[in-house]
């Protein structure tokens, strides 16, 4: 992702087109698209980017237990409360919720599909709901879906954004939906296997143009490693009740980190380090 970025940055401040939706501007290129061949290398080393993996995999917890509400994202970056309508949730782009919760978890319904026929076509999770969706709401899914396809034994999945800014969005997206791949891999126990990105706009707002230069003089100072296998799924739930304790700042969430299998105490890692930062405690020993 590292090196994605470089190039996608690269390319936008050189042919990126002025436009300015909602009054803010940007360059811009239309139907763009990337792959990651190696999907676990979802992290971003890039200095100057100052991505924050405590954020990602904090991102990614918010969405996993289906929440909608700004306090608890808003633990991670204050950004999110911009997008809330009426300061307590978020309406449109809370993914978990839409992809795990209602009648019929969509999640679930993508997985049995893919287990009835590998070969299918259907498996895709929808992220825009046009019963929801308000006209000028603050906030509307920039995610429009997240299809999966079962080829060569290995599951790709190809991310299908209307949307997609390159400094706030991006790299926390595709954190995310790389993840959702990994998981979704491991349950129908596959390979992992190539990751497609679609963006209908892929922009750069003018306010970052000058970071984003930063990022591309720097070049690429070390990449950053690609992340473990995703092991032991059935782990999940105790894993999001230790963040729910760490970001509460309650004591119970370094015994429940501990008892963890190894890939989630090392995915744990960094919001242990934010809790450390927050509210001042001690690291976990190992
Ligand atoms: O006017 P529009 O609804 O597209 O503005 C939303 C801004 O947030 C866009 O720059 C969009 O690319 C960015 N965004 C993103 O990149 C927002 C979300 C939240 O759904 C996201 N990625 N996941």
């Amino acid at each position: 992702m590292d090196e994605a970025l470089l190039g996608i940055l690269g390319m936008l401040l050189h042919e990126g087109e002025p436009v300015a939706p909602r009054g803010a501007a940007t360059r811009e290129l239309l139907g763009f698209t990337f792959r990651l061949t190696n999907p676990r290398a979802r992290r971003i080393a890039l200095p100057a980017r100052q991505w924050k993996e405590s954020l990602a995999v904090g991102e990614l917890c918010w969405h996993l237990s289906q929440s909608d509400l700004v306090d608890v994202i808003s633990y991670y970056t204050p950004t999110w409360a911009r997008f809330s309508d009426d300061g307590k949730r978020i309406s449109s782009s809370c993914y978990g919720r839409r992809i795990f919760g209602g009648p019929i978890s969509q999640w679930e319904r993508a997985r049995e599909t893919l287990k009835n026929d590998a070969a299918t076509r259907r498996a895709v999770l929808t992220l825009v709901d046009p019963s929801a969706d308000a006209i000028g709401a603050k906030d509307v899914s920039c995610i429009t879906s997240i299809q999966f396809l079962v080829r060569n034994g290995a599951l790709d999945a190809i991310t299908t954004m209307r949307s997609c800014d390159v400094i706030w969005g991006l790299c926390y997206d595709v954190y995310f939906c790389t993840m959702l791949q990994e998981l979704m891999a491991v349950e129908l126990g596959v390979e992992l296997g190539t990751y497609h990105h679609f963006a209908g706009s892929l922009h750069l707002y003018e306010a970052f143009e000058e970071r984003a230069a930063q990022i591309v003089r720097e070049g690429l100072a070390g990449q950053a490693e690609p992340m473990m296998p995703l092991e032991a799924p059935e782990s999940l739930p105790q894993f999001l009740a230790a963040e729910a304790a760490l970001r509460e700042d309650r004591d119970e969430g370094d015994a429940q980190i501990q008892s963890l299998p190894t890939y989630w105490r090392s995915l744990a890692a960094p919001l242990i380090r934010l809790r450390r930062r927050r509210h001042g405690q001690e690291a976990i020993p190992g």
